[in-house]
């Protein structure tokens, strides 16, 4: 298969001309060419079968040094330093290309070229983008086969609208220090080179979907957001669409295949997305949202039938693991995990229970979405879902109440850019360290937060049927270190509350920092909980909270004069409130 789409076969020339590849291989996304992958890294050693109780499953090791993204080597390249901002590493994009030129130049040799037209969104939707992956990595290809929709028909769309976004992606030796993950948002292409992992190697995934795609939105006038996209069915039959961001590894695969307790019998709740949304506009002013992925790619220790039952379903089979340890009889294991004895660690070495987590803990599935019990139709529709709630949260041991609204949308922005949460094993670095991670995107808006802010501001000029916006907090601890809220199924008790407040039926207590549930419209029957955990979960602290605001205030001056008056306004209003 080659194209006749002039520009795309250009530019796969160009790039075989530069990495000198043995062969170059188009990728038609079928079956059969997904099990001629597998086998062929079967045979490398790539992959490792899992046993039969794990049908078509399989365990991949990446190099130790390899194991999540890496923040401190990813680059926007803009013409201007300040267009990029102070939330993001820059470089100058004429380096740049020079620096990933030499890296790229013979870097294929002996080995195979394949190219990878995808679509991000369903393939008939106005809303979606298409994007080329070239990689010399078979496990990428395997894992854009099951998280996007790749291949013909993809390549197709290509060749009508003749605009997508080139990604270039080399495993190159693994070597951190030559290990660069390069954005071109006016060139609309990426430059991977060092890393086999996640988002720094599937590249419609963090950097097309939304590092390019947020700075195609500011444009052309939509959003680029990290979040889930969730369908929630009350007992009446009445349905409505959440889109919450929470930071890498804080709770977005879980909310989005929430399983409703056993005392909210008669709820359905079923997952649209569980990491990215793209968030349109209708002409009605109708904020509605498509998911860009056919796929996950979730964090694996915590899964179980308990916690995340549809998820736990979801990878008993057609599932390629990544990092996670095996017991005896090969059956992958991960913390938390409620049966079998890990033997083998993620790197492949003995485990003791010792020498510790067996798994590592950004370890990963990946799997189609199809595969999941809860999984939504319209996640294929081409209009996508109107949203009536956008919520952000953090993982935050104290301050942030377990759930508040917004007084209005400019208030919202406001609580969106002034998120903070405790880092994860998402990315590499110190973890649980508290900082700032604006609507869930600092380590993923392709453009100056500053510029970012003020694109969320102009939303509330466009429209007068704008969701309404909440911040939400799972991770509040007491002194012991204990969970104040169960979490994962019974946040739709939550969620109930949300709904209830976008459909003005419920009242709710106005304090400086937004609204917040009296304790009885929060239904905590059958919760194993103490009615001063309902009193910490719902308390707003003064004195903390002139300290967070004051924060706040600091880290957005951080952005000088590009700062939007009206989020500056903004924070003054709340911060006189609190005085
Ligand atoms: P990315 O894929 O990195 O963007 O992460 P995500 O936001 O989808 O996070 P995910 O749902 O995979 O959750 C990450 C971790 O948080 C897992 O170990 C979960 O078990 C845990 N977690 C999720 N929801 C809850 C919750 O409601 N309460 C508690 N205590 N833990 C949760
Ligand atoms: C995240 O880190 O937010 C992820 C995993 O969803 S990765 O694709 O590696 O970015
Ligand atoms: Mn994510």
């Amino acid at each position: 298969m080659t194209t006749s789409n002039e520009s795309l076969q250009q530019w796969v020339d160009e790039v075989a001309m530069l990495t000198k590849p043995d062969n170059i291989y188009w990728c038609d996304g079928s079956e059969t060419e997904y099990q001629g992958l597998i086998n062929q890294m079967l045979d490398s050693g790539d992959l490792i079968k899992l046993n039969d109780n794990y049908k078509n499953c399989y365990l991949h090791r990446s190099n130790p040094t390899d194991v999540a993204r890496v923040e401190h080597l990813t680059f926007i390249c803009t013409p201007e330093e300040e267009d990029t901002g102070p939330n993001n590493h820059w470089m100058q994009p004429t380096d740049a290309h020079m620096k990933m030129d030499d890296l790229f130049s013979g870097c294929m040799q002996g080995r195979t070229m394949y190219v990878i037209p995808y679509c991000m969104g369903p393939i008939d939707s106005s809303y979606s983008r298409c994007g080329v992956e070239i990689t010399d990595s078979p496990y990428v290809v395997a894992n854009m086969n099951l998280m996007t929709r790749m291949g013909q028909p993809a390549l197709e769309r290509i060749e009508q609208e003749d605009r997508f976004v080139r990604g270039l992606h080399s495993t190159g030796e693994l070597d951190p220090e030559r290990r660069f993950i390069m954005h071109f948002p006016e060139e609309l292409m990426i430059q991977s080179f060092g890393s086999g992992y996640g988002g720094n190697a599937l590249l419609g995934k963090k950097c097309h979907a939304l590092r390019i795609a947020s700075s195609q939105a500011r444009t052309e006038g939509w959003l680029a957001e990290h979040m889930l996209i969730v369908e929630i069915e009350n007992p009446e039959g009445e349905k409505h669409y959440l889109a919450a961001a929470f930071p890498s590894a804080c709770g977005k695969t879980n909310l989005a295949m929430l399983i409703p307790p056993e005392s909210h019998a008669g709820w359905k709740v079923r997952t649209i997305g569980d990491d990215i949304a793209w968030l349109h506009l209708d002409e009605t002013g109708q904020l509605r949202a498509i998911n860009p992925e056919a796929g996950y790619f979730g964090v694996v220790p915590g899964t179980n039938e308990n916690t995340n039952p549809n998820a736990y379903n979801t990878i008993q089979s057609d599932t390629i693991f990544t990092n996670v340890a095996v017991t005896a009889d090969n059956e992958p294991w991960w913390e938390q995990k409620t049966t079998g004895v890990p033997t083998i660690d993620w790197k492949g070495n003995p485990f003791t229970g010792e020498n510790g987590p067996a798994a590592h803990p950004n370890s990963r599935f990946t799997v189609s979405a199809r595969r999941n019990p809860a999984y939504s139709p319209l996640a294929d529709d081409p209009a996508g879902v109107p949203i009536s709630a956008i919520i952000f949260g953090g993982r935050r041991r104290t301050l942030a109440p377990l759930v508040y609204q917004a007084k209005d949308w400019n208030h919202g922005v406001l609580i969106g850019a002034g998120v903070a949460s405790e880092t994860t094993a998402a990315a590499t670095g110190e973890v649980g360290v508290v900082r700032r991670d604006p609507m869930a995107m600092k380590p993923f808006c392709g453009y100056n937060f500053a510029d970012y802010w003020d694109h969320w501001l102009q939303f509330g000029e466009r429209s007068d049927n704008l969701p309404k916006i909440f911040h939400v907090n799972w991770f509040r601890r007491d002194e012991d270190g204990r969970f104040l809220w169960p979490g994962f199924g019974e946040n739709l008790r939550v969620l109930r509350w949300i709904i209830d407040r976008c459909e003005n039926r419920t009242e709710a207590v106005e304090t400086p920092i937004g609204y917040l549930p009296h304790a009885e419209d929060i239904d905590t029957e059958g919760l194993d909980m103490q009615p001063s955990d309902m009193e910490t979960l719902l308390g707003v602290d003064s004195a903390s909270w002139r300290d967070e605001m004051q924060a706040i205030g600091k880290y957005l001056q951080g952005y000088g004069s590009r700062l939007p008056e009206k989020l500056s306004a903004e924070h003054r209003k709340i911060a006189e409130l609190l005085d």
